[in-house]
């Protein structure tokens, strides 16, 4: 087999060239950082999991109509994505107050916030991802007031269709972060995509009835073994069996293979084009 090009390698994954042009390979680390990775570990079975349910949660989120960059899941650790422009603003949703919330305002952890609370932090390691108002954004040019427009609307669906879908497995969704890109289609319109993962290294997901944090807070405030977490969050989403795949440390990979499988049939319909909204630039972004 060729080796691939590897493009980057960033905290949780690695990125490498896809098999055709404008596509990528994502490959879910088992390394889990926190606090700008100042905390870090190395967690057997992190990474599959992680795949598996941002696979599955982009493939649901494209069928509702929210443009993804999500194409197949390739094995248990990789997955074929649509290369992005990643603009450079991670965006978190809050539902319930919690994490940096909590510490910046002083509000109980655990209140239920009125109305959700939309968030931007400017990407960049260097400076510990700094949380920036939509004014810097447009002024700094990270993103023009139609993209943001966008974003913003995204969020928002992909916050209500989250809510929904892991309340109904006894989950409460407190926040998320999100990163979106630009695509750009063959007569150079432009195309706003969601991008990277959604999986619990990015939600906040606590169990309905007990509390009980599921989420990478596990490992940032060292409330208990994370794996154990994320599968949990897996078992509830029906992807993988009850018995588990990851176990004290082993993977179940024959198990694996065959789910994968499962989800590329699932996933055939929902990762067209047709559900990408056309939005207009508003000024050229590329020659
Ligand atoms: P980080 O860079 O924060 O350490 P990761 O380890 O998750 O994060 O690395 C994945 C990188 O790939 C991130 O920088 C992310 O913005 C970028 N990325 C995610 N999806 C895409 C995509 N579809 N196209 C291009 N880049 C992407
Ligand atoms: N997040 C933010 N930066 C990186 C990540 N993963 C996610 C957290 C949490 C939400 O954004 O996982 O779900 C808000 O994080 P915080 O630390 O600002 O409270
Ligand atoms: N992943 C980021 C880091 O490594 C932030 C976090 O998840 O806490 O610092």
């Amino acid at each position: 087999m060729n080796k691939r090009k590897q493009l980057y390698e960033g905290k949780a994954k690695i990125i490498f060239e896809g098999p055709e042009p404008g596509t990528l390979v994502q490959y879910f680390k088992d390394d889990a950082t926190a606090f700008n990775a100042q905390k870090k570990a190395t967690i057997a079975g992190k990474g599959v999991l992680n795949n598996r349910i941002s696979a599955h949660i982009m493939t649901k989120l494209e069928g509702i109509g929210v443009p993804t960059h999500f194409l197949k899941s390739l094995n248990m650790r990789e997955q074929l994505v649509r290369q992005v422009e990643i603009i450079p603003i991670e965006l978190v949703v809050r539902n319930i107050a919690a994490g940096s919330l909590v510490k910046r305002l002083g509000i109980k952890e655990g209140t239920i916030l009125p109305q959700p609370i939309v968030e931007f932090y400017y990407k960049k390691d260097e400076l510990g991802d700094p949380m920036v108002s939509d004014h810097h954004i447009v002024t700094l040019g990270w993103a023009d007031p139609y993209e943001l427009e966008e974003i913003v609307g995204q969020a928002y669906r992909v916050n209500d269709y989250l809510n929904g879908l892991f309340s109904g497995i006894g989950l409460t969704l407190v926040d998320f972060k999100l990163e979106f890109g630009r695509l750009w289609g063959p007569y150079d319109e432009l195309y706003i995509i969601l991008a990277d993962e959604v999986s619990p290294d990015n939600c906040r997901l606590w169990d309905a009835k007990t509390g009980e944090k599921l989420d990478k807070d596990r490992f940032r405030q060292d409330l208990g073994d994370l794996v154990e977490g994320y599968q949990e969050i897996a078992k509830r989403l029906g992807l993988v069996p009850d018995t588990g795949i990851v176990r004290e440390g082993n993977i179940d990979e024959k198990a694996m293979a065959g789910l994968t499988l499962i989800e590329n049939e699932l996933a055939k319909d929902g990762t067209r084009l047709r559900s990408v909204r056309k939005i207009p630039p508003s000024k050229p972004y590329k020659v």
